[in-house]
């Protein structure tokens, strides 16, 4: 069975599938498109016309969260809880994590003070609403890393570069959350699931939204 990813560089939606694979040790290739010309190819196997999508032999997958549940399911060791209970619980705190991610994207793109203010005050409240369910760790709920915890290492990466050009991010991240996040990041699979130049990717990708924290950080020489 050939396996390959259909990406974009920055894509955390993508590089959600990325870990699951690395940590099941799993072959597969990875290309990328330009979603701002995408090629007609890929629109027309791609239902909502993002990425990712996993094609497997002559079949294609789409929706991140889908895509992991299939490698889940095929490749050990199997990364989401077994009780029927508990995965429905994670599979709805993965969407939350979801949306997490479009906010962090709204907080990054925004482009004034205002605008970025708000999005911090709704990242704030959303951080609020996850910390009681977050357990001891070091990973979600417990010590096994799960399908959930992949879900959230792209939103903890693109915090971390955050935090570098506005320093009350770091303020804002209640500390049970921030060890989470050392935690994924901390996790080969993680470190290993975006290309090299990612971080310089993703700074560029913010200039050409017109960030307001990397312009007024003069970063946007
Ligand atoms: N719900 C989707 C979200 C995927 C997504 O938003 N992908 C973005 C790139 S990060 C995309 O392809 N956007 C293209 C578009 O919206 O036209 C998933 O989990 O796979």
């Amino acid at each position: 069975m050939s396996l390959e990813l259909v990406s974009f560089p920055i894509c955390p939606f993508v590089q959600r599938a990325v870990i699951v694979l690395k940590e099941k040790e799993v072959d597969f290739s990875i290309s990328y498109i330009d979603l701002a010309d995408s090629p007609k190819w890929f629109k027309e196997i791609s239902p909502f016309g993002k990425v990712p999508l996993l094609k497997i032999d002559h079949e294609v997958l789409f929706e991140s969260a889908i895509i992991n549940e299939y490698l889940d399911e095929v490749y050990p060791p199997r990364l989401h809880p077994e009780e029927p209970l508990l995965r429905a619980k994670h599979r709805g705190w993965i969407e939350f994590g979801s949306n997490l991610l479009f906010e962090q994207f709204r907080l990054f793109t925004a482009r004034d003070e205002d605008n970025f203010q708000q999005q911090c005050e709704v990242l704030g409240g959303l951080f609020a609403r996850l910390v009681p369910e977050l357990g001891d760790g070091p990973y979600f709920m417990g010590e096994r890393f799960s399908l959930l915890d992949a879900a959230y290492a792209p939103f903890f990466m693109r915090f971390a570069i955050l935090k570098q050009y506005r320093e009350e991010l770091s303020d804002l991240m209640p500390t049970p959350l921030d060890r989470w996040g050392r935690a994924l990041l901390a996790r080969p699979s993680v470190q290993v699931s975006v290309v090299e130049d990612f971080e310089q990717r993703f700074l560029d990708f913010g200039r050409t939204k017109g960030s307001y924290i990397l312009h007024e950080a003069g970063a946007d020489a």
